[in-house]
């Protein structure tokens, strides 16, 4: 049984030479043209930035080193006693482009659980927060102030090689991903049970089964299940979306990682990105209120229309990439499919009518270029049906920490990745709207 950093080893120097080749072999090959509509469309489609975990195609939707999530189910190990992806399993995949062994994913998961607990000021940072404030502001506060832990930014003062910047990058990526549940878990607690007693890590636990356990539903085997499965799918969708964009974009500059993912959250905050699956209850919940006893195709289809001339977004419809409905989404679907009383709640069943409705009506609208659902479409009703349904705040604030928790996959992997591979800070050029017409002229 080898460690992650064993197998990271091996693998670091193989990668590092086909960067090489690439860049001495086919440095000035073309991968596309830059387009005006590329400069003022939010780089939409241009092929501009290196990302090692994982690619989305537009049809098939996202793979991990090539697997597909239906091919992750099938290798990756699952938690005992369970059947779903855990976020080891998915880390180890992610990290090393290798499927863990049984043995490697337990040994990964005990490492992470020893590594777990909270230093005393971050527990008194967080508890000293009002419980009014929203918790991916909490998350972000909490992770960039474990920097006082940075081992990457400790090694840098003290003068490492640049080719040493990766195994202190991975360490911290480590100590992160440990942490990163009790943190959740402790901002949950405070806005929504305060004073309830937190349970310790458990040592024979996986992440998520922790997690679940400090959030207070550890005897809800089925959320548990439900949890693994979402952090596992959601833990990377390569990186140009904003929160992963983000987070390499002030990795590259080497602050340290705690730094980096600290700023990937605060793009996951935003309601066209992680924050839309709490857009999606709050609007499905509307729906269910407006149209009472009188949810058929035709009275769902009025109340679409009615968002869209609102000149609203619908959220958990469209994407920057996907052009098919996601496949996180129908996995997520799948995990409702086979579970009765996940198919007899009004929200869920209302998620799945509202999507036999909505891409014809985003087709007839005619402005998206994907009337498809995307993962927070389905991902936040699910957890209500669980009961994470309080109302303080706002009954779905909390939802996108969820994703927070998760999306630490893939970011803090390509951060390790970025120094093993010593790539240097992002700097792209811009142009004035003078500049492209002076251009264009010449
Ligand atoms: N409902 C209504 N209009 C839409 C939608 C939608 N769901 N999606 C895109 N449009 C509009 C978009 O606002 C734009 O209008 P305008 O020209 O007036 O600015 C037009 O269609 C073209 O946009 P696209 O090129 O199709 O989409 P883009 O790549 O710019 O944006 C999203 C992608 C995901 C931001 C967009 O589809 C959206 O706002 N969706 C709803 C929010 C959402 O579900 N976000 C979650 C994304 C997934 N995630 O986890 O992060
Ligand atoms: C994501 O998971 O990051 C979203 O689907 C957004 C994206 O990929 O652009």
């Amino acid at each position: 049984t080898k460690t992650v950093r064993e197998v990271l080893e091996e693998v670091v120097p193989k990668k590092q030479l086909q960067l090489k080749q690439l860049k001495t072999e086919h440095g000035q090959a073309v991968l596309g043209d830059v387009k005006v509509e590329h400069v003022v469309g939010g780089m939409r489609g241009l092929k501009a930035m290196l990302w090692e975990a994982s690619v989305l195609d537009p049809i098939e939707g996202i793979r991990f080193h090539g697997l597909s999530i239906a091919d992750c189910q099938k290798v990756l190990p699952a938690a005992p006693g369970g059947k779903e992806i855990i976020a080891e399993s998915m880390l180890w995949l992610l990290l090393t482009g290798k499927i863990p062994t049984e043995a490697e994913t337990r040994q990964l998961s005990r490492e992470l659980a020893e590594k777990g607990e909270l230093p005393e000021y971050i527990e008194k940072l967080i508890d000293s927060l009002p419980s009014t404030l929203h918790p991916m502001t909490q998350l972000g506060m909490g992770v960039a102030a474990l920097n006082h832990e940075s081992k990457f930014q400790q090694a840098y003062e003290r003068g490492i090689k640049k080719s040493e910047y990766w195994t202190y990058a991975l360490e911290d990526s480590l100590d992160l991903l440990a942490k990163l549940p009790a943190l959740a878990a402790r901002i949950y607690r405070n806005i929504y049970n305060p004073g309830k007693p937190l349970p310790k890590i458990n040592k024979d636990l996986d992440l998520v089964g922790n997690y679940v356990n400090m959030l207070g539903y550890g005897d809800n085997h089925d959320l548990t299940e439900y949890l693994r499965l979402y952090i596992a799918i959601h833990g990377d969708h390569e990186g140009g979306n904003a929160s992963a964009h983000t987070s390499h974009l002030v990795g590259s500059t080497l602050a340290d990682p705690y730094l980096a993912y600290a700023a990937g959250l605060y793009a996951l905050a935003g309601p066209l990105h992680g924050l839309a699956n709490q857009e999606v209850l709050r609007w499905q919940m509307n729906m269910q209120k407006e149209l009472g006893g009188n949810i058929t195709h035709e009275s769902i289809k009025e109340f679409l229309w009615k968002t869209l001339k609102s000149g609203q977004v619908v959220p958990g419809y469209g994407h920057g990439v996907l052009r098919n409905p996601d496949p996180r989404f129908m996995a997520l679907q799948q995990f409702c499919d086979t579970r009765p009383a996940l198919l007899q709640d009004p929200i869920v069943q209302l998620v799945k009518k509202t999507y036999e409705v909505a891409p014809a009506v985003l087709k007839e609208h005619g402005k998206t270029k994907n009337p498809y659902p995307n993962v927070d479409a389905a991902s936040g009703c699910v957890l209500y049906h669980y009961g994470l349904t309080q109302f303080k705040a706002s009954h779905t604030a909390y939802y996108t920490v969820i994703f927070g928790v998760s999306r630490a996959l893939g970011c803090l992997t390509q951060y390790v990745w970025s120094r093993a591979l010593g790539l240097p800070i992002e700097r792209p050029k811009s142009l004035s709207m003078d500049a492209i017409e002076k251009l264009i002229k010449q």
